[in-house]
């Protein structure tokens, strides 16, 4: 059967993680490999095995050959590649932050939308192991209806020196990390009307915030808490776990450290670790994270071929991208905001 040929745009740090996860897939070819950074592109190309490489999207392109392209730069290049794609008819992936503003995370769906073709941002904390496991259990119906969330991510780690523009954007956690969480915040608990936020700046060496605290009032009726931290000093280092609370009319379902996943409810008290699969190219602590890149690529393809809207679609994304706008604007005037307001 003929592979199903892919591109990707940006051989920075976290695309390698993207590469393994294609090179993994037997009916994916990564075929081509683009970065202005020649370095990175030598790098990346020779651990792979890629020979047509490009230092211009443009021509890459314009050579063509691939049924796909997978963007995996920073933030401020997502749009232009984004449109670059769907000029060429190609079906895209695009790394998160979607865009820098959410005129331009619009305008990307716009793109696509014209050109027919998918467009799939790589939000991939929602599929992490442990966390599909919360959504498991929560659609189970062992703690009932849900009425209170918690997902909480708190940590030292020094994610600066991997990424190093971390430290310099005036915006930083909401816009980076915040992002999955709310993310996963909306796949538990569904679509937000209001949000509350307030947030820190711990570490002086850094440009944005470190700090942010969300209260998210969700259309179906679940008050919950997004609470983030890159300042959080722990007696044991839990990056890069995500923990979640949920309260339930018949119960409590409890994500903790070392993916514990304690449920209770009528029926008892479950214990499991759900613990994420290490791969064979994963490394401790990241596994968790790569795992869940290996699955939203699988998610891709399947979609890609059955002609489906991928879960975290550029529509589906905006409603996750707003979250964060709205944080900062909350956080900025000291005001809740209505999110019908600001997606209309
Ligand atoms: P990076 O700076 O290490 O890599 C980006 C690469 O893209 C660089 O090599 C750069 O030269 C190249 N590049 C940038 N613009 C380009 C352009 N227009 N044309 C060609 N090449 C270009 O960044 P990173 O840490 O790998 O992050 C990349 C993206 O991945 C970011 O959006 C980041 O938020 C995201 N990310 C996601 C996860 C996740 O779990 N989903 C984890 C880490 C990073
Ligand atoms: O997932 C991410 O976007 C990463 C990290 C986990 C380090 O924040 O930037």
């Amino acid at each position: 059967m003929a592979k199903v040929k892919g591109a990707l745009i940006g051989c920075g740090f976290f695309a390698v993680n993207q590469m393994h996860g294609w090179r993994d897939l037997p009916e994916v070819e990564i075929v081509a490999v683009c970065d202005r950074d020649p370095e990175r592109l030598k790098i990346v190309g020779d651990q792979f095995g890629v020979t047509r490489r490009y230092p211009s999207p443009e021509e890459m392109f314009a050579d063509g050959g691939f049924d796909f392209v997978d963007i995996a730069t920073t933030v401020g290049s997502h749009r232009a590649l984004v449109e670059l794609a769907a000029r060429h008819r190609v079906p895209a992936i695009c790394q998160k932050p979607f865009a820098p503003t959410l005129d331009d995370a619009r305008a990307m769906v716009d793109a696509a939308d014209k050109a027919g073709v998918p467009l799939m941002i790589h939000e991939n904390f929602r599929w992490q192991t442990p966390i599909l496991a919360v959504k498991e259990a929560l659609g189970s119906g062992a703690i009932g209806t849900p009425f209170w969330g918690r997902v909480s991510f708190r940590s030292g780690f020094d994610v600066f020196s991997g990424q190093p523009y971390l430290a310099r954007g005036k915006r930083f956690i909401i816009e980076d990390l915040g992002i999955h969480a709310l993310d996963i915040a909306r796949f538990l608990f569904g679509d937000v009307d209001r949000m509350t936020a307030r947030t820190r700046r711990v570490n002086p060496q850094i440009a944005g915030e470190d700090v942010a605290t969300m209260l998210l009032d969700h259309a179906g009726g679940v008050t919950s808490i997004v609470d983030v931290s890159y300042a959080t000093r722990l007696p044991e280092e839990p990056f890069p776990e995500t923990f979640v609370e949920i309260d339930g009319e018949k119960g409590t379902l409890r994500l903790g450290k070392d993916y514990r996943l304690v449920v209770h409810g009528p029926a008892g008290t479950c214990e499991q670790v759900v613990a994420p699969n290490l791969l064979p190219w994963a490394s401790r602590p990241w596994h968790n994270i790569q795992e869940s890149v290996a699955l939203i690529q699988k998610h891709w393809i399947e979609t890609l071929a059955a002609g489906k809207e991928p879960d975290t679609s550029g529509r589906d994304n905006l409603k996750t991208f707003a979250l964060v706008e709205a944080a900062y604007l909350s956080a900025g005037r000291g005001e809740t905001v209505d999110l019908a307001e600001l997606l209309a």
